[in-house]
Protein backbone atom coordinates (compact mmCIF):
# COMPACT_ATOMS: atom_id res chain seq x y z
CA UNK A 1 0.00 0.00 0.00
CA UNK A 2 1.59 3.78 -1.37
CA UNK A 3 -0.69 6.03 -1.05
CA UNK A 4 0.84 8.01 -3.81
CA UNK A 5 1.02 6.33 -6.33
CA UNK A 6 -2.23 3.89 -5.19
CA UNK A 7 -5.61 5.05 -7.11
CA UNK A 8 -8.08 3.52 -4.89
CA UNK A 9 -11.56 5.07 -3.99
CA UNK A 10 -10.11 5.50 -0.49
CA UNK A 11 -6.44 7.47 -1.58
CA UNK A 12 -9.15 9.36 -4.05
CA UNK A 13 -10.96 10.42 -1.00
CA UNK A 14 -7.05 11.51 0.80
CA UNK A 15 -6.33 13.48 -2.17
CA UNK A 16 -9.26 15.47 -1.78
CA UNK A 17 -8.63 16.21 1.72
CA UNK A 18 -5.64 16.74 1.23
CA UNK A 19 -6.00 19.47 -1.25
CA UNK A 20 -9.16 21.39 0.90
CA UNK A 21 -6.72 21.25 4.13
CA UNK A 22 -4.07 22.46 2.64
CA UNK A 23 -5.85 25.39 0.82
CA UNK A 24 -7.69 25.86 3.90
CA UNK A 25 -4.89 26.24 5.65
CA UNK A 26 -2.83 28.58 3.53
CA UNK A 27 -5.57 31.04 2.70
CA UNK A 28 -6.16 31.06 6.80
CA UNK A 29 -4.51 33.83 8.66
CA UNK A 30 -1.95 33.04 10.46
CA UNK A 31 -1.81 30.32 7.61
CA UNK A 32 -1.16 26.84 8.92
CA UNK A 33 -1.03 23.03 8.15
CA UNK A 34 -2.16 20.01 9.37
CA UNK A 35 0.35 17.99 10.91
CA UNK A 36 -0.29 14.82 10.03
CA UNK A 37 0.41 15.60 6.52
CA UNK A 38 3.94 15.34 7.46
CA UNK A 39 3.86 11.63 7.07
CA UNK A 40 4.38 10.94 3.52
CA UNK A 41 7.03 7.71 2.64
CA UNK A 42 9.93 10.58 2.63
CA UNK A 43 8.41 11.67 6.21
CA UNK A 44 8.31 8.67 7.64
CA UNK A 45 12.08 8.35 6.91
CA UNK A 46 13.18 11.60 8.40
CA UNK A 47 10.87 11.10 11.52
CA UNK A 48 13.13 7.90 12.07
CA UNK A 49 16.05 9.91 11.77
CA UNK A 50 14.28 12.68 13.83
CA UNK A 51 14.46 9.81 16.86
CA UNK A 52 17.86 9.19 16.33
CA UNK A 53 19.34 12.83 16.53
CA UNK A 54 21.17 13.52 20.24
CA UNK A 55 18.80 16.26 20.82
CA UNK A 56 15.35 14.40 20.64
CA UNK A 57 15.04 12.71 23.69
CA UNK A 58 11.62 11.76 23.83
CA UNK A 59 12.27 8.43 22.25
CA UNK A 60 15.41 7.51 24.46
CA UNK A 61 13.38 8.27 27.64
CA UNK A 62 10.10 6.32 26.37
CA UNK A 63 11.95 3.06 25.02
CA UNK A 64 14.02 3.37 28.48
CA UNK A 65 9.98 2.63 30.43
CA UNK A 66 9.59 0.08 27.53
CA UNK A 67 12.66 -1.63 28.24
CA UNK A 68 12.69 -1.73 31.72
CA UNK A 69 8.68 -1.74 33.18
CA UNK A 70 7.14 -4.33 30.95
CA UNK A 71 6.52 -6.43 33.37
CA UNK A 72 4.92 -4.11 35.60
CA UNK A 73 2.89 -2.87 32.69
CA UNK A 74 1.93 -6.41 31.83
CA UNK A 75 0.23 -7.15 35.69
CA UNK A 76 -2.18 -4.02 34.54
CA UNK A 77 -2.45 -4.99 31.04
CA UNK A 78 -3.21 -9.02 31.84
CA UNK A 79 -6.12 -7.88 33.59
CA UNK A 80 -8.79 -9.44 30.97
CA UNK A 81 -8.73 -13.62 31.39
CA UNK A 82 -10.90 -13.57 27.82
CA UNK A 83 -7.80 -11.77 26.13
CA UNK A 84 -7.95 -8.21 25.08
CA UNK A 85 -7.69 -5.86 21.50
CA UNK A 86 -4.60 -3.87 21.94
CA UNK A 87 -4.73 -0.77 19.70
CA UNK A 88 -1.74 1.36 18.71
CA UNK A 89 -2.59 4.42 17.26
CA UNK A 90 -0.29 6.12 15.59
CA UNK A 91 1.89 2.67 15.43
CA UNK A 92 5.13 3.69 13.40
CA UNK A 93 7.74 1.60 13.49
CA UNK A 94 6.13 -0.05 17.00
CA UNK A 95 9.81 -0.17 18.66
CA UNK A 96 9.27 0.74 21.74
CA UNK A 97 5.20 -1.39 21.33
CA UNK A 98 7.38 -4.35 20.48
CA UNK A 99 9.23 -4.49 23.65
CA UNK A 100 5.07 -4.92 25.45
CA UNK A 101 4.32 -7.28 22.67
CA UNK A 102 7.43 -9.44 22.52
CA UNK A 103 6.48 -9.66 26.92
CA UNK A 104 3.01 -9.89 26.03
CA UNK A 105 3.43 -13.04 23.73
CA UNK A 106 6.35 -14.48 26.07
CA UNK A 107 4.00 -14.51 29.09
CA UNK A 108 1.04 -16.11 27.17
CA UNK A 109 -1.31 -13.37 27.01
CA UNK A 110 -4.10 -13.56 24.32
CA UNK A 111 -4.44 -10.61 22.53
CA UNK A 112 -4.59 -9.56 19.12
CA UNK A 113 -2.53 -5.96 18.09
CA UNK A 114 -3.88 -3.69 15.99
CA UNK A 115 -1.32 -1.14 14.88
CA UNK A 116 -2.95 1.77 13.33
CA UNK A 117 -1.39 4.27 11.26
CA UNK A 118 -2.42 7.07 8.42
CA UNK A 119 0.88 5.74 6.92
CA UNK A 120 0.05 2.84 4.66
CA UNK A 121 3.45 2.68 4.26
CA UNK A 122 4.25 2.14 8.19
CA UNK A 123 1.31 -0.90 8.03
CA UNK A 124 2.91 -2.60 5.12
CA UNK A 125 5.91 -2.56 6.90
CA UNK A 126 4.56 -3.88 10.42
CA UNK A 127 2.92 -6.72 8.22
CA UNK A 128 6.73 -7.42 6.96
CA UNK A 129 8.83 -7.21 9.50
CA UNK A 130 6.62 -7.88 12.96
CA UNK A 131 5.89 -11.71 13.16
CA UNK A 132 9.83 -12.13 12.27
CA UNK A 133 10.51 -10.19 15.18
CA UNK A 134 8.00 -11.31 17.04
CA UNK A 135 6.85 -14.84 16.24
CA UNK A 136 2.99 -15.99 17.42
CA UNK A 137 2.14 -12.92 17.14
CA UNK A 138 -1.73 -11.90 15.58
CA UNK A 139 -1.65 -9.43 13.56
CA UNK A 140 -3.95 -6.88 12.12
CA UNK A 141 -2.96 -3.14 10.95
CA UNK A 142 -5.31 -0.65 9.51
CA UNK A 143 -4.41 2.21 7.49
CA UNK A 144 -6.76 5.29 8.86
CA UNK A 145 -6.89 8.27 11.09
CA UNK A 146 -7.33 7.05 14.93
CA UNK A 147 -10.95 7.22 15.19
CA UNK A 148 -11.71 6.06 11.76
CA UNK A 149 -9.25 2.46 12.69
CA UNK A 150 -10.72 2.39 16.07
CA UNK A 151 -14.47 2.07 14.82
CA UNK A 152 -13.14 -0.38 12.21
CA UNK A 153 -11.79 -2.56 15.43
CA UNK A 154 -15.00 -2.29 17.61
CA UNK A 155 -16.75 -3.16 14.45
CA UNK A 156 -14.62 -6.52 14.26
CA UNK A 157 -14.66 -7.51 17.84
CA UNK A 158 -16.24 -6.94 21.18
CA UNK A 159 -13.29 -8.27 23.17
CA UNK A 160 -12.11 -5.48 25.88
CA UNK A 161 -9.85 -2.64 24.59
CA UNK A 162 -6.53 -1.61 25.11
CA UNK A 163 -5.43 1.29 23.49
CA UNK A 164 -1.68 2.66 23.20
CA UNK A 165 -1.06 6.05 22.27
CA UNK A 166 2.85 6.41 22.41
CA UNK A 167 5.69 8.61 21.13
CA UNK A 168 3.58 11.92 22.72
CA UNK A 169 1.83 11.49 19.49
CA UNK A 170 -0.95 13.50 21.75
CA UNK A 171 0.77 16.27 22.06
CA UNK A 172 0.56 16.81 18.55
CA UNK A 173 -3.28 18.60 19.73
CA UNK A 174 -3.20 21.57 21.96
CA UNK A 175 -4.64 20.96 25.54
CA UNK A 176 -8.11 21.59 24.28
CA UNK A 177 -8.17 19.48 21.80
CA UNK A 178 -6.22 17.11 23.56
CA UNK A 179 -9.11 16.95 26.49
CA UNK A 180 -11.71 16.80 23.57
CA UNK A 181 -9.88 13.55 21.70
CA UNK A 182 -9.39 11.91 24.80
CA UNK A 183 -13.01 12.42 26.11
CA UNK A 184 -14.06 11.23 22.54
CA UNK A 185 -11.90 8.41 22.91
CA UNK A 186 -13.50 7.10 26.09
CA UNK A 187 -16.60 7.09 24.27
CA UNK A 188 -15.29 4.77 22.60
CA UNK A 189 -14.42 2.31 25.47
CA UNK A 190 -16.59 0.37 28.07
CA UNK A 191 -15.84 0.91 32.04
CA UNK A 192 -12.85 -1.23 32.10
CA UNK A 193 -10.98 -0.42 29.00
CA UNK A 194 -7.69 0.64 29.59
CA UNK A 195 -5.48 3.68 27.89
CA UNK A 196 -2.05 3.22 27.92
CA UNK A 197 -0.90 6.93 26.98
CA UNK A 198 2.51 8.72 26.38
CA UNK A 199 3.11 12.64 27.69
CA UNK A 200 6.50 14.57 27.45
CA UNK A 201 6.72 16.29 30.60
CA UNK A 202 8.06 19.77 31.38
CA UNK A 203 11.39 20.31 31.72
CA UNK A 204 14.66 22.43 31.17
CA UNK A 205 13.27 24.83 27.97
CA UNK A 206 16.23 24.27 26.74
CA UNK A 207 16.29 20.91 26.51
CA UNK A 208 12.82 21.07 25.23
CA UNK A 209 13.74 24.11 22.58
CA UNK A 210 16.64 22.11 21.35
CA UNK A 211 15.03 18.97 21.07
CA UNK A 212 13.13 20.58 17.92
CA UNK A 213 16.16 22.77 16.46
CA UNK A 214 18.86 20.03 16.12
CA UNK A 215 22.05 20.98 14.81
CA UNK A 216 21.73 18.50 11.83
CA UNK A 217 18.58 20.14 10.57
CA UNK A 218 16.61 17.14 10.26
CA UNK A 219 13.54 19.22 11.90
CA UNK A 220 13.63 21.69 9.28
CA UNK A 221 13.99 19.10 6.65
CA UNK A 222 10.98 17.15 8.21
CA UNK A 223 9.04 20.56 7.89
CA UNK A 224 10.19 21.34 4.37
CA UNK A 225 9.59 17.79 3.13
CA UNK A 226 5.39 18.74 3.48
CA UNK A 227 6.09 21.69 1.07
CA UNK A 228 7.77 18.63 -1.50
CA UNK A 229 4.99 16.53 -0.47
CA UNK A 230 2.59 19.69 -1.29
CA UNK A 231 4.59 19.91 -4.49
CA UNK A 232 3.98 16.67 -5.70
CA UNK A 233 0.64 15.98 -5.11
CA UNK A 234 -1.46 19.31 -5.76
CA UNK A 235 1.05 20.47 -8.49
CA UNK A 236 2.20 23.58 -6.49
CA UNK A 237 5.81 25.16 -6.97
CA UNK A 238 7.24 25.73 -3.53
CA UNK A 239 10.86 26.88 -3.99
CA UNK A 240 12.15 25.21 -0.58
CA UNK A 241 15.18 27.52 -0.37
CA UNK A 242 12.29 30.58 0.21
CA UNK A 243 11.60 28.89 3.30
CA UNK A 244 13.10 27.97 7.01
CA UNK A 245 12.44 26.81 10.07
CA UNK A 246 11.61 28.50 13.15
CA UNK A 247 10.82 27.13 16.86
CA UNK A 248 9.14 28.81 19.83
CA UNK A 249 9.00 27.08 23.35
CA UNK A 250 6.57 28.75 25.94
CA UNK A 251 7.53 27.45 29.25
CA UNK A 252 4.76 29.50 30.89
CA UNK A 253 2.23 26.47 28.96
CA UNK A 254 4.06 24.14 27.69
CA UNK A 255 3.25 25.18 24.13
CA UNK A 256 6.34 24.27 21.22
CA UNK A 257 5.82 25.21 17.95
CA UNK A 258 7.21 25.24 14.58
CA UNK A 259 7.10 27.45 11.80
CA UNK A 260 8.18 27.72 8.37
CA UNK A 261 8.62 31.81 7.37
CA UNK A 262 9.05 32.63 4.08
CA UNK A 263 12.48 34.32 3.44
CA UNK A 264 10.81 36.68 0.83
CA UNK A 265 8.05 38.60 -0.66
CA UNK A 266 6.81 35.43 -3.04
CA UNK A 267 4.18 33.98 -4.96
CA UNK A 268 3.02 30.23 -4.74
CA UNK A 269 1.04 28.21 -6.84
CA UNK A 270 -0.83 25.31 -5.47
CA UNK A 271 -3.33 24.06 -6.87
CA UNK A 272 -4.53 26.09 -9.37
CA UNK A 273 -4.39 28.82 -6.65
CA UNK A 274 -2.04 31.73 -5.96
CA UNK A 275 -0.99 31.92 -2.31
CA UNK A 276 0.68 34.79 -1.35
CA UNK A 277 3.41 35.37 0.96
CA UNK A 278 4.95 38.72 2.91
CA UNK A 279 8.71 38.67 3.48
CA UNK A 280 9.08 37.11 6.87
CA UNK A 281 5.13 35.98 7.22
CA UNK A 282 4.82 32.29 8.98
CA UNK A 283 3.05 28.58 8.21
CA UNK A 284 2.46 27.14 11.58
CA UNK A 285 3.36 23.66 10.97
CA UNK A 286 3.02 21.85 13.97
CA UNK A 287 1.97 21.94 17.68
CA UNK A 288 4.72 19.86 20.06
CA UNK A 289 2.73 20.46 23.67
CA UNK A 290 4.63 19.48 27.08
CA UNK A 291 2.66 18.53 30.63
CA UNK A 292 3.35 18.26 34.20
CA UNK A 293 2.37 15.25 35.57
CA UNK A 294 -0.21 17.01 37.76
CA UNK A 295 -2.20 18.04 34.43
CA UNK A 296 -1.44 14.77 33.46
CA UNK A 297 -3.88 13.24 36.38
CA UNK A 298 -6.47 16.21 35.70
CA UNK A 299 -6.96 15.04 32.20
CA UNK A 300 -7.31 11.65 33.08
CA UNK A 301 -10.50 12.79 34.91
CA UNK A 302 -12.03 15.41 33.28
CA UNK A 303 -11.96 12.41 30.30
CA UNK A 304 -14.12 10.30 32.14
CA UNK A 305 -10.81 7.70 32.93
CA UNK A 306 -9.26 7.23 36.60
CA UNK A 307 -5.32 7.01 36.56
CA UNK A 308 -4.17 3.88 37.18
CA UNK A 309 -0.09 3.97 36.84
CA UNK A 310 2.35 6.41 35.97
CA UNK A 311 5.72 4.86 34.60
CA UNK A 312 8.48 7.69 34.29
CA UNK A 313 11.91 7.27 32.83
CA UNK A 314 15.10 7.99 35.22
CA UNK A 315 15.58 11.67 34.39
CA UNK A 316 11.85 12.05 35.02
CA UNK A 317 11.37 13.62 31.17
CA UNK A 318 8.62 11.79 29.99
CA UNK A 319 5.67 9.69 31.41
CA UNK A 320 3.47 7.04 29.91
CA UNK A 321 0.82 6.27 32.24
CA UNK A 322 -2.25 3.68 32.33
CA UNK A 323 -5.93 5.31 33.01
CA UNK A 324 -8.68 2.84 33.35
CA UNK A 325 -12.41 4.23 31.58
CA UNK A 326 -14.63 4.62 34.78
C1 LIG B 1 5.58 12.39 16.56
C2 LIG B 1 4.30 14.16 17.45
C3 LIG B 1 5.70 12.89 18.90
O1 LIG B 1 6.03 16.35 18.42
O2 LIG B 1 7.75 15.32 19.25
C4 LIG B 1 9.36 15.61 16.18
C5 LIG B 1 6.87 14.96 15.96
N1 LIG B 1 8.10 16.96 15.12
N2 LIG B 1 10.10 16.65 15.77
C6 LIG B 1 6.87 15.45 18.42
C7 LIG B 1 8.08 15.82 15.76
C8 LIG B 1 9.34 17.48 15.11
C9 LIG B 1 6.78 14.37 17.33
N3 LIG B 1 5.60 13.48 17.54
Amino acid sequence: MNTETESSPETYVLAEQIKVDVLTGLSASPKYMHSKYFYDTKGDELFRQIMQIPEYYLTDCEMEIFKDRCMDMLNTLSAFPNGFDLIELGAGDAIKSSELLKCLVHNDINFTYYPIDISGNVIQLLHDELPKRIPGIDLQGIQAEYFEGLKEVVSRSDRPKIILLLGANIGNMPPDEALEFCTLLREQLLEGDLLLIGFDLKKDPWVIFNAYNDQQGVTEQFNLNLLTRINRELAADFNLQNFRHYESYDPTNGAGKSYLFSKTNQTVTVAGEEILFEENECIFMETSHKYSLKEVDHFALKSGFEPVMHLMDSKKWFTDVIWKAV
